[in-house]
């Protein structure tokens, strides 16, 4: 778990100076998000960089459909063996692999997906999974969605088809971090409570903290639960974690840290890894 922590702390600085060197780019939902994707690529997954295919085939799948949180997808895969950790400093430029959303013409090892346009990859997801169980191959889908993005219509197509189709080897979560672009999901749309609308649907349920390493193994666990059903993680989360003057707001979604700013939160987070 300390080993996860040290990883965790290392790629919310990947973010921080990834998105001050490209000048733009989402910070806090990355940052956020990062003690659950690290658990993810580190220790939950059965996947290996090496024999890696887009068709997934013989291996687990993530999937970003929150496509805007790339930064921290992106460092992630780096840090896993999926590319070299110095493309990490090309994020957003001319030529880049690393587009600011996700995308596979260029041919990224890791990525399955484009994304960005928000509410798609929870279906792609359960096809995916469908597809593994129609195949006989026993590995899992997982897939990332945010709260806001919780909002597209697509999201509940995709619910009441994934429990139609029992396709329990779907392992979604949601970054549950009560923000969106606009502000707080409440004052928005009034999405919540997820709990609710997720068992509704036919889904299991589990709510994890998703800054507590413990708590977010135990989810997964819970998750591996062959009974019929796909699975949603509901992931607690802060939006800026780890960074004091970015936590707990939507100001930081898609806002990139000037040098100054970069500097202060830099000195916040403890390398761990090396910098790229
Ligand atoms: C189809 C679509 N509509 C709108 C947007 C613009 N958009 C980008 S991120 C975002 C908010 C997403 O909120 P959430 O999923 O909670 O992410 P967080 O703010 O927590 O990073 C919106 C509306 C988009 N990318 N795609």
């Amino acid at each position: 778990m300390e080993n996860l922590q040290k990883i965790a702390s290392q790629v919310r600085r990947d973010v921080i100076r990834m998105v001050n060197g490209a000048g733009s780019g989402h910070p806090g939902g990355s940052i956020g998000i990062a003690d659950v994707l690290t658990t993810l690529y580190f220790k939950e997954m059965q996947h290996d960089p090496k024999t890696w295919t887009r068709s997934g085939k013989g291996q687990d799948v993530f999937i970003l459909s929150a496509g805007h949180l790339a930064p921290v997808y992106y460092s992630e895969l780096a840090r896993s063996g999926y590319f070299p950790i110095e493309e990490l400093g090309t994020l957003r430029k001319m030529g880049s692999r690393l587009q600011g959303h996700p995308c596979v013409t260029d041919n990224l090892p890791g990525v399955f997906k484009p994304s960005g346009s928000l509410g798609q990859g929870l279906a792609v997801a359960a096809g995916m999974a469908l597809g593994k169980k129609m195949d006989g191959d026993a590995h899992r889908v997982y897939v990332l969605c945010g709260d806001g993005e919780s909002e597209e219509g697509e999201i509940w197509e995709s619910a009441m088809w994934a429990q139609h189709h029992k396709v329990d080897n779907l392992i979604a979560m949601t970054d549950w971090n009560g923000q969106q672009i606009d502000g707080p999901t409440t004052t928005v749309t009034g999405i919540e409570d997820l709990r609710d609308k997720w068992s509704a649907f036919g889904w299991d349920v589990i709510v994890a903290d998703g800054h507590d390493f413990d708590s977010i193994e135990s989810a997964f666990e819970l998750a591996h639960a062959e009974n019929g059903k796909p699975k949603m993680i509901l992931f607690k989360t802060e939006m800026g974690h780890g960074v004091d003057f970015m936590a707990g707001t939507h100001k930081w979604h898609g806002k990139a840290p000037n040098a100054e700013e970069c500097a202060a939160a830099l000195a916040q987070l403890e390398e761990t890894l090396g910098d790229y």
